[in-house]
């Protein structure tokens, strides 16, 4: 049987079951993830800054790894050549691009160093979003905004501000609003004498940032929370309460990252609490395992839970996506590729479920057919919805789509 056939009969499938295949497709084709830039080389950027720190780690030694601005680049064309869609490329400080090979401090990033990544952004037509960069440098080994030394915490509170005219200067060019997201890794390995003091300068240091006025239009900043790193086991001052409230209390939009909580709690629970209270969340969307190891996203429970949540609570222009994740393991490429598909096959699953119906039987307490009915799903012809879904986006369904990540592993990757 063809493709074509094959919809067909899913399509009446889930019609039976009362869903439309085709607003399915029609929804996932609008909606846009924010593909982070910094799997393509684990996390290094372009500052040859050394060692990767801030309690953050990439493990694995896989070849081909991008090592300048036009390899990354060439990564994520041939990445975003397999995944369908029109995306956003999520940029962060370390990689601004100096052509004299002088390299600008932190504080003295301006839009200029960021040209390159504009330009490979309008000819695709894609959007851009951006991170100021508070690790792996060396005015960072004792803490970035909330650090007690008053000259040192000055230096991270213009590196914000310059990121957020880098981020001005992407939302003007692109014409698509920039998200900033500010996350600072600056905690304790063991038990602290004074929680509170860092929190206070955080609050600070981030009040100055946001006070050097920008166009809230243009910038959404988002706020990260973290409840530990590597050798930051004991504190973290950016807790999940204190970023929640803060971002509550200053009109900018909470972050959650599924890696960034205790291994039993779960953020697909989190999004309706935070619907409650804010007009629009973002996401980091990645796979924890044991710690925040930043695996790539996978077609797993928690994924499907977390897009269902985005999808049935008719969230998907109010829940921002983006991926963050960093193996160094497997093929860099495949590892995007994989993870952005990902989240796109778990919000065509919640886009395949008879919702309403769902909700019917819980609230009438129906909960055998309830429990029935959601197993039942699982068996349903996603699969052919989906090949349908790339097809129409121009976009190999099946595996066959990593014999084109070989061959660019023999002709480039292999030779770098
Ligand atoms: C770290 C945070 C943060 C980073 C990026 C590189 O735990 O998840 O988002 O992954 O800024
Ligand atoms: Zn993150």
């Amino acid at each position: 049987m063809t493709q074509k056939e094959l919809y067909q009969i899913a399509k009446e499938r889930y019609a039976a079951a009362g869903v439309d295949t085709e607003a399915a497709i029609e929804k996932l084709s609008n909606v846009i993830i924010s593909m982070h830039c910094w799997q393509g080389d684990d996390v290094k950027g372009f500052e040859n800054a050394g060692e990767l720190t801030g309690g953050i780690q990439t493990t694995g030694n896989y070849p081909g790894a991008a090592t300048n601005p036009e390899q990354l680049m060439q990564d994520i064309d041939k990445a975003l050549s397999l995944i369908p869609g029109k995306h956003k490329i999520n940029v962060h400080a370390c990689y601004g691009i100096y052509e004299d090979g002088k390299i600008a401090d932190r504080d003295q990033i301006k839009p200029e160093h960021f040209r390159p990544w504009v330009e490979f952004a309008k000819a695709r037509g894609l959007g851009l979003d951006f991170n100021p960069t508070y690790f792996s440098h060396p005015l960072a080994a004792n803490g970035t905004l909330t650090n007690p030394d008053e000259e040192i915490r000055a230096f991270w509170i213009r590196h914000g501000i310059a990121c957020i005219r880098i981020s001005e200067y992407f939302a003007r060019e692109t014409g698509m609003p920039c998200l900033m997201n500010i996350w600072i890794p600056d905690g304790l390995k063991d038990i602290p004498a004074d929680r509170l003091g860092p929190r206070q300068r955080y609050m600070d240091s981030l009040d100055q940032i946001l006070g050097c006025g920008y166009d809230k239009s243009l910038v959404y900043v988002t706020l990260e929370s973290k409840v530990f790193g590597i050798g930051f086991e004991s504190y973290t001052a950016g807790s999940a309460e204190f970023t929640l409230s803060y971002s509550a209390t200053r009109g900018i939009l909470p972050l959650m990252d599924n890696g960034h909580y205790h291994p039993t709690e779960v953020v697909s629970d989190k999004i309706s609490a935070l619907l409650c209270f804010n007009e629009k969340i973002t996401l980091h969307v990645t796979r924890g395992v044991r710690w925040d190891s930043d695996h790539v996203v996978r077609y797993d429970d928690e994924t499907v839970e977390m897009m269902k949540e985005v999808v049935r609570n008719d969230a998907l222009d109010r829940v921002i996506l983006a991926t963050d994740y960093f193996d160094a393991s497997i093929n860099r490429l495949a590892a995007w590729v994989i993870g952005v598909r990902s989240v796109q096959k778990a919000l065509l699953n919640a886009l395949l479920l008879p919702n309403e119906k769902l909700k019917q039987l819980q609230d009438s307490s129906q909960f055998t057919e309830l429990m029935m009915l959601q197993e039942e799903m699982k068996f349903y012809p996603i699969g052919d919805v989906w090949n349908e879904f790339c097809a129409r986006a121009g976009i190999v369904g099946d595996e066959k789509w990593f014999l084109a990540l070989q061959e660019y592993e023999k002709t480039v990757l292999a030779n770098r």
